[in-house]
């Protein structure tokens, strides 16, 4: 079958910041390959809606899948969806990803048939299976799918993930994707879900709280394939077990393969297993994101992030003796005032790391979904990006916002700004005369991108889709294997 898979367009954050290559897309492009299928990929992050437009026309594609992993993205991909189903009635249209297999019969029924099926779950298993099941309608027979009649077979997991290696081969500009001075840079996984179980968080309840790994073998023989000199490593938590970093690692430096890489861990993790972090030092480890999330302990125990102020500041310590460049995440409660604010700002400005500040969003798959007691303030998918305040602010919305870019602008002044680029100004022109790009650009475009009235206004634009609000809130806790898309086998009754 001529089949196309579609990654939608950059969400706010991307603008800035990074903007990485749709891995998940490429395994599942990957798994429909070593299937037969005559497929192609396109990512809207860096090409045109007219690219997609050539697509549809010039290969004709039987079937169209899109990645929806990202809530934000669920108006486009509706209406993409729509347009495809306009200029190509008999195409087959699914779409899947990590978002969309929490509000799967919802998005359904915003397309009003356009889309077909949506796949729950892991893509590598599902989607071949689906595409056979096309010919005869035997969907409803397909793990994981869900069509307008509802919900079928639960999603199967991959029996290896060392099967179905991503196709980066399909991309195409691959230049574009970059993260911070990493420009280029490509990404790898080595595992897949998280065992802890913060209450903010998705990555566990997808994947059932199970915690996968690549054979070492294979997450080696996939970075040979790389030929980017950056790597974001795009594991939830790198490095759980040593051994697992160990035992890549050593098969990095028997090879001598060496490039810049980026990973995000937990503090404790670091702290626990510091020689494997120290090993990936010497073998080209620059940046690492630690997701602090607060700063005090009530904070950490409102997200369950089970571990404490002491163990975190510890394992900045550690890192900046390590020449580590780290960057934190800090969750912003729409109830903090301006004094909070100010107290983070100046925090913030006391630490060396890049501080990184995201609005705290309840989305689908989490517990916070259920059990947090604030309304909703809006159900336009396009706000739940974790730039937007989607629960009530303290201050008037435009307060916050305008308080919230003061905070990130002076954070990233700290970094990108004039000081930073007389430090940067090496790697820049650098990037310049290698035609990349991507950097430079963004160091200049933060005011454009991160700006209170842009925020403010798009609270006021007319949603067509609206998230349905969770039923009957708040409530207790849900029991948590009502949150899993994935039951591991293990768990099964
Ligand atoms: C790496 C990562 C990123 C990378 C982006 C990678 C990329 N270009 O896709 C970066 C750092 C840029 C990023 C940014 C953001 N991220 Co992010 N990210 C992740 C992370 C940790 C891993 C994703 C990944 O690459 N996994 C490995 C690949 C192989 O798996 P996968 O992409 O999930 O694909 C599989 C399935 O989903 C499915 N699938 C995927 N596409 C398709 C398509 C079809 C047709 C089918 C059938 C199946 C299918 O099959 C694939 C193979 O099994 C996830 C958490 C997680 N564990 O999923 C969060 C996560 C997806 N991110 C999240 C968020 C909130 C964001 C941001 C909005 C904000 C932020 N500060 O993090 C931004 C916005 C990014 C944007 N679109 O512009 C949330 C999503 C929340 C939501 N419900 O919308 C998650 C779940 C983390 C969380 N804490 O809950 N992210
Ligand atoms: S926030 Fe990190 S540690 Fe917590 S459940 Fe999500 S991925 Fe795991």
């Amino acid at each position: 079958m001529r089949v196309l898979l579609v990654h939608p367009s950059a969400l706010m954050y991307s603008e800035i910041f990074l903007r990485l290559e749709p891995l998940g897309l490429e395994r599942v492009a990957a798994a429909l390959l070593d299937d037969g299928h005559d497929v192609r990929l396109i990512d809207l992050q860096v090409y045109r809606k007219h690219d997609l437009e050539r697509q549809l026309t010039g290969f004709a594609p039987e079937a169209v899948g899109f990645s929806l992993n990202y809530l934000a993205n669920v108006p486009e991909v509706v209406d993409l969806a729509k347009q495809i189903k306009v200029m190509l009635p008999d195409c087959f249209v699914f779409a899947g990803g990590h978002s969309v297999s929490f509000v799967a019969e919802q998005v359904l029924a915003h397309a009003e048939g356009a889309i077909d099926v949506v796949l729950k779950g892991e893509g590598e298993t599902g989607a071949p299976a689906l595409l056979a099941a096309v010919p005869d309608r035997a969907l409803a027979e397909v793990p994981g799918a869900v069509t307008a009649d509802g919900p079928g077979r639960p999603p199967a997991m991959l029996h290896s993930l060392d099967d179905h290696l991503p196709a980066r081969h399909l991309g195409g500009r691959r230049r574009k994707y970059f993260i911070g001075v990493m420009d280029p840079a490509a990404s790898i996984e080595f595992t897949r879900g998280c065992p802890w179980d913060c209450s903010f968080c998705s990555a566990w309840t997808f994947y059932g709280r199970s915690y996968r790994r690549l054979s070492p073998e294979a997450a080696v023989a996939d970075m040979t394939r790389i030929a980017e000199p950056g790597v974001f490593i795009v594991d939830d938590v790198a490095f759980i077990k040593a051994q697992e970093g160990d035992e890549i690692a050593a098969q990095l430096e028997q090879r001598k393969i060496r490039k810049k890489y980026y990973l995000e861990t937990r503090c404790d993790v670091f702290l626990r297993n510091e020689e494997v972090f120290r090993r990936w030092k010497r073998l080209g480890l620059e940046y690492m994101f630690l997701g602090l999330e607060a700063l005090d302990e009530d904070g950490l125990k409102a997200f369950r992030k089970r571990t404490t102020p002491k163990v975190n500041n510890k394992a900045l310590e550690v890192a900046r003796s390590m020449g580590l460049m780290v960057a934190i995440n800090i969750i912003a409660d729409p109830d903090w005032d301006e004094a909070h604010f100010a107290f983070v700002r100046e925090w913030a400005m006391s630490v060396p790391e890049i501080v990184n500040i995201t609005v705290q969003t309840p989305y689908p798959g989490t517990e916070t979904w259920f059990t947090e007691s604030r309304h909703l303030t809006t159900l336009d998918y396009r706000l739940f990006d974790v730039q937007h305040a989607v629960l009530p602010t303290r201050l008037p919305l435009h307060r916050f916002y305008t308080e919230l870019f003061r905070t990130q602008s002076v954070l990233a002044r700290k970094h990108l700004g004039f000081a930073a680029l007389a430090r940067t100004t090496g790697i820049a022109a650098r990037h310049v005369l290698r035609g990349q790009t991507n950097f430079v650009r963004m160091i200049w475009k933060f005011d454009k991108v991160y700006n209170a009235d842009r925020q403010y206004s798009e609270h006021q634009r007319e949603a067509r889709y609206l998230l349905p609000p969770p039923a009957g809130k708040p409530v207790a806790a849900p029991d948590r294997k009502e949150l899993f898309v994935h039951v591991p086998l293990r768990r099964r009754p």
